[in-house]
């Protein structure tokens, strides 16, 4: 075997590195969400009606429905996670990121009616409410976009988060009328790792979540691809080793 081939191995490890890193966005099913991740009370303030479960494939909830549901794994800080939500009541919706616990997390909420009190521009009851993206630390919410735009009802939302190196970026776009809505870039790295989620506050009969994909990031590498770097350097040790000419003797 030539010597070469260890090192064409390895590069060709490092051009494929990227494709590898991207095969990591992977579609989650709902019943893997449901099953797996943590149903909790709502992030906004504790809050807890109905349950979250499946219907037709997806996952919707119970009742007038309040809480979360957070992933069962940590994302690092290029993460991505997006989900699809259908809008069926009046009140607030959002996700949640960076998810240290209830007290301390990222979150979006976004409502037409009764959005999140005492933070952002709007006071929540009837009247303009609209989108914010929250950060808790120890139980105090403060708000780091808002915006009086509302969503429609019976409208079906792209819901985009994805870690960036100062902080995150927040997508929304609208599917009915593939028209994006927000695209805001945050700086802040008060959580660059955590959990991810979704919540619902008030929602009756909650909205319609599907199409769940999360990437939880490349700052570690896989310890998959650390092998196949481990293998490479030790063929090529190897290698050289036996290549080295046999001292001549006398
Ligand atoms: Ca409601």
């Amino acid at each position: 075997m030539s010597a070469l081939k260890p090192m064409k191995m390895m590069l060709a490890c490092i051009v494929l590195l990227p494709f590898c890193q991207a095969a990591l966005a992977t579609p989650i099913s709902t019943s893997d969400v449901i099953t797996d991740w943590t149903s909790d009370v709502s992030p906004i303030d504790g809050q807890d009606v109905g349950n979250w479960t499946i219907s037709s494939g997806n996952i919707v909830g119970t009742s007038n429905h309040v809480g979360s549901l957070t992933s069962d794994v940590s994302v690092n800080s290029d993460f991505s996670f997006s989900v699809n939500s259908l809008a069926r009541d009046n009140d607030t919706f959002g996700l949640v990121w960076g998810f240290q616990d209830l007290a301390n997390h990222y979150r979006l909420s976004w409502a037409q009616d009764y959005g999140e009190t005492g933070v952002g521009s709007s006071q929540g009851g009837h009247g303009v409410d609209g989108f914010k993206i929250i950060k808790e630390v120890g139980g105090i919410s403060s708000v780091l976009f808002s915006s009086n735009t509302e969503y429609g009802q019976n409208q079906t939302y792209d819901l985009r988060v994805a870690g960036t190196v100062a902080g995150f970026t927040v997508e929304v776009e609208n599917l009915s009328t593939s028209t994006l809505i927000f695209n805001e870039s945050i700086t802040d790295t008060t959580f660059v790792s955590g959990s991810v989620g979704i919540h619902d506050y008030f929602q009756q009969n909650g909205n319609v979540w599907s199409n769940f994909d999360l990437d939880t990031g490349t700052s570690v590498p896989e310890p998959s691809m650390v092998a196949i770097f481990a293998s490479g350097m030790l063929l090529i040790g190897m290698r050289r080793r036996m290549s080295k000419p046999v001292p001549s003797v006398g």
